[in-house]
């Protein structure tokens, strides 16, 4: 662990803004305690022990009470940042909290940026790299599955294989190493099917994890799910059955939706984003045929596609290329052919086309039968066991793809029976990869990106 470094004190409200029972202010950094105390009448704090709570008010220089308060502080290095830490707790009113804060930074505190916390956290060893980008995606989740997947990572879970992969690749790095000492000698590789089986269970170790991205990042960012077919399909009142408001307007009029409609609707703990579109057709009116295209755009983006055919109505050769043609297109993206007013007289189809499930969203027919095809969908093929590590974000992906390429072309330059020295350059390079995703290995950019993402106070 780093030696815990204690930089200029900062302050920031760390409740989000709004009127609420209370409101929590955190000060943290060098001389956070004193600092405070100058405006603290209550227990004098650079006396207090860590973990203790007080209760005083804050005061003005002169002698004008703000808010009476209750002070918890914490010593360095037992608090989150590994810094002395004070959190206020005071009234949660916009106003009163504002001007705790500003008389706060009336004692030469200096405002916090989004992240700085974290960011001191980290710094201090307090978490790794990966650890604090899960406090963000906690603080982000939108569903009980993403709130599951940030605590694993929190926890250490992914800085846990990372560390272990890390030490398999120290150890190959040895085992080449010593066959370079013996160089001169003209040495074998002693111990080559050894270093072997090594880097190959590492290979395979690393693409097992990286097999879970798939599912990580549905469960972390939701299944973009897109409702597409006709005008007056019946896809805006699907949308408004499964959100359960009427987002989406709903007229008999073919061609009612002209704009793509977002919704959140979550199930048994998975996140999906709908989308309803425009209802496909050729037309002259202009804002129509933008909404057509963007219907098109959402196509093109989605996790699931779920296209939507009026039962009532025959199925004409034009709808039925469309439907295979947008089921080509979606080679590698999930694709659910739903018939839809079950509830009124079915439309023979001579030819028969196979539906994956027949609903009626007025008589909520197969309502629940299709939320677990979509989710079952969705999720098909794909490892969707949430007590086990799921990768969430794209730089971890990055990282461990970057770390096995390295990975392979050491297997391969061992196979060609290349020396020692190509070796040690590819795993040397795959330690720095996987090194960047708990963060031994930085840059200032690579900080700035992360911790930028959070709110303030965080
Ligand atoms: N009988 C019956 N009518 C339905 C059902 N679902 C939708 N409708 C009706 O079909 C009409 C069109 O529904 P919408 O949900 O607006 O259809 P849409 O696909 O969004 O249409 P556009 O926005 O024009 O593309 C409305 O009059 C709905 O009440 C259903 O399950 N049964
Ligand atoms: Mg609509």
């Amino acid at each position: 662990m780093p030696e815990i470094i204690q930089k200029p004190s900062i302050a920031a409200i760390a409740t989000p803004v709004g009127e609420g029972g209370i409101a929590v202010i955190r000060i943290s950094g060098e001389g956070a305690i004193e600092k405070v105390t100058q405006c603290f009448r209550g227990k004098n704090l650079p006396e207090a022990d860590t973990h203790t709570v007080h209760f005083g008010k804050i005061v003005k220089k002169d002698g004008r009470v703000v808010d009476e308060v209750l002070a918890t502080v914490f010593r360095s290095p037992k608090s989150y940042t590994g810094e002395d830490t004070v959190e206020i707790s005071c009234h949660g009113g916009v106003l009163v909290t504002q001007a705790v804060l500003e008389t706060l930074l009336e004692q030469g505190i200096r405002a916090a940026e989004p992240g700085e916390f974290t960011q001191r956290a980290f710094l201090n060893g307090k978490l790794d790299l990966d650890q604090a980008e899960a406090v963000a995606d906690l603080i982000h989740a939108k569903s009980i599955k993403a709130v599951d997947a940030a605590h694993q990572q929190l926890e250490g879970r992914l800085g846990e294989h990372i560390k272990t992969f890390r030490q398999q690749i120290i150890d190959a790095t040895a085992m080449v190493e010593l066959e370079l000492d013996f160089i001169e000698e003209d040495v074998e590789f002693a111990n080559k099917e050894q270093l072997r089986k090594l880097l190959s269970d590492l290979d395979e170790e690393i693409g097992r994890l990286l097999d879970t991205y798939e599912t990580g990042r549905l469960v972390k960012d939701g299944v973009k799910t897109v409702f597409i077919g006709k005008p007056n399909a019946g896809k805006s009142t699907l949308l408004n059955t499964l959100v359960g408001t009427e987002r989406a307007i709903v007229t008999d009029i073919a061609g009612t939706t002209r704009d793509t409609i977002d919704a959140d609707w979550s199930y048994e703990g998975l996140l999906f984003k709908l989308i309803d579109t425009a209802g496909l057709r050729d037309t002259e009116d202009r804002i129509e045929a933008e909404g057509v295209k963007r219907s098109q755009k959402a196509f093109e983006q989605a996790d699931l596609v779920v296209y939507l055919k009026d039962l009532s109505l025959p199925m004409d050769s034009a709808e039925r290329e469309e439907i295979a043609g947008f089921q080509k297109r979606a080679a590698n993206t999930p694709f659910l052919l739903i018939g839809t007013k079950l509830d009124l007289e079915e439309k023979k189809d001579e030819e028969r086309l196979q539906y994956d499930l027949k609903i009626s969203a007025l008589e909520e027919k197969n309502i629940d039968e299709l939320k677990k095809l979509m989710k079952q969908r969705a999720l098909e093929n794909k490892d969707y066991d949430t007590s086990s590590l799921l990768v969430t974000s794209s730089r971890h992906r990055d990282g461990l793809q970057k770390a096995r390429e390295n990975v392979k072309r050491a297997i391969s330059a061992l196979d060609q029976g290349m020396t020692g020295d190509f070796l040690s350059v590819d795993l040397r390079a795959a330690l720095k990869e996987l090194g960047t995703i708990t963060g031994e290995i930085t840059t200032e950019d690579l900080l700035d990106s992360i911790f930028s993402r959070f709110c303030i106070g965080k």
